[in-house]
């Protein structure tokens, strides 16, 4: 009796969040095929729709809302659906069976904060607490933590910078990035490479870059899957700007990038900088002395790095070398531990063409701070999408090698 008045409680409870929650309309992925190549590629630039990352078969990947569907079919597009309801789907295979888990397995804003806590409260002789670097448009903080012998003395040690979730519907990458902060922690003292690290290398992490579109998407999905990238800025008439494209370094370069339009998915803003949370990690990062930075995101197996835009210098760095080397054993390392082999390259090259990113603003910035050689990584591929099933969550832990080998490489 007490159990089915708990079941009833739990059931009433879940109710009420679900009435709580804020409506936003679902997406349904499709795969859209034009009248010819040229019109059907017409769609990867696209402002007016969502993008998905694409899986090297015919058509291109959308997440289409309602109103696409008519935009589409006047200019004669026809298309495949693959998820009617994107979000649910995500959702549903986030539930991993019965389990009532917010956010499809994936820690919750207020669980990210209380997971650093709890690795520094194991590990207080080699962690700092996590502290504030500023507030987000909303006025949320935003949290860093360091990994490093004697945490809390700013040592002659080589810096490194470990990020994601500046776009709000990829915490894959977060959970990648508590794999390696669990790794490096557990693993010190036993293992002699890990220790060697921990000694020599002062690592900094800020795993919720983008808190609000963050706690956006859990009121707008609580069991995950929610589709929303950029931060909550009111543009009015539409909301957010792609953090990702609000830099300073070659903002606005060009409209290929990034876009001059508010509604888009890639709206770089107003002007550089002129978001809070692109403001407070040009702070920070200009507080320290970063040699490398590795900015998580998801999906598509991959690894960037500068520049984003092949209108940029060709597209290609005076050290290019450097960073292709680099690639090289970053791809090295993840195939030998999983077997996946993530491509490598510039974004113009594999992916699209980015400015204003962070990216390219660690690495193109040279007069505020040194220059930080900058790695986007791509996690996780086309059918894990940005919410992947629970059970690939810890399959990431496998891929926490590939940044401990990389610091390595360096001088
Ligand atoms: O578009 C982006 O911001 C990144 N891809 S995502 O699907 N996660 O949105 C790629 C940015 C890559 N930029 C550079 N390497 N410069
Ligand atoms: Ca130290
Ligand atoms: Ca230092
Ligand atoms: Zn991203």
């Amino acid at each position: 009796m007490i159990r089915m008045l708990s079941l009833l409680l739990l059931f009433t409870l879940g109710f009420t969040t679900a009435q709580a929650g804020i409506d936003a309309p679902h997406h349904s992925l499709i795969r859209v095929f034009g009248k010819n190549i040229t019109q059907e590629k017409m769609l990867l630039h696209d402002d007016m729709l969502d993008v998905m990352p694409q899986d090297g078969q015919p058509g291109v990947l959308i997440a289409a809302l309602p109103g696409d569907f008519a935009y589409l079919q006047n200019r004669g597009y026809r298309w495949d659906v693959i998820h009617q309801d994107l979000e649910d789907f995500y959702a549903r295979r986030g539930r991993d069976g019965n389990s009532l888990d917010l956010m499809g397995g994936f820690k919750t804003n207020v669980e990210i904060n209380a997971a650093m806590d709890t690795i520094h409260m194991q590990h207080p002789t080699i962690t700092t607490a996590k502290f504030v670097i500023g507030q987000t448009l909303e006025g949320n903080n935003i949290y860093a933590m360091k990994i490093s012998d004697n945490p809390d003395i700013d040592e002659n040690e080589i810096e490194l910078f470990y990020n994601s979730l500046i776009h709000a519907r990829e915490p894959g990458a977060m959970e990648v990035l508590f794999l390696f902060m669990n790794y490096l922690t557990d693993q010190y003292g036993t293992n002699q490479s890990v220790t060697d690290l921990v000694d020599n290398r002062e690592f900094y992490f800020v795993p919720c870059i983008n808190v609000d579109g963050y706690l956006y998407n859990q009121s707008t999905n609580p069991n995950g899957g929610g589709m929303w990238r950029k931060n909550r800025r009111n543009n009015g008439g539409s909301f957010g700007v792609d953090l990702n494209r609000n830099f300073g370094f070659n903002w606005g370069y060009d409209n290929n990038g990034s876009s001059p339009t508010p509604a888009a998915e890639t709206y770089r803003g107003s002007g550089p900088f002129s978001e809070p949370e692109t403001q407070v990690i040009r702070n920070f990062v200009e507080s320290r002395n970063f040699v490398v930075a590795m900015n998580y995101h998801t999906y598509s197996n991959l690894v960037l790095y500068p520049w984003g835009t092949q209108a940029y210098q060709g597209g290609v760095t005076p050290e290019n070398d450097v960073f292709a080397l680099m690639a090289d054993s970053i791809q090295h390392y993840i195939q030998q531990v999983n077997g996946a082999v993530y491509t490598i390259g510039p974004p113009w090259q594999v992916l699209y063409n980015v400015n204003g990113d962070c990216n390219d603003w660690s690495y193109g910035e040279q007069g505020t701070k040194p220059r930080i050689f900058p790695f986007t990584t791509e996690v996780g591929g086309a059918s894990d999408g940005f919410w992947p099933a629970q059970n690939r969550i810890s399959a990431a832990r496998k891929r926490i090698c590939p940044r401990i080998c990389l610091s390595r490489v360096m001088p």
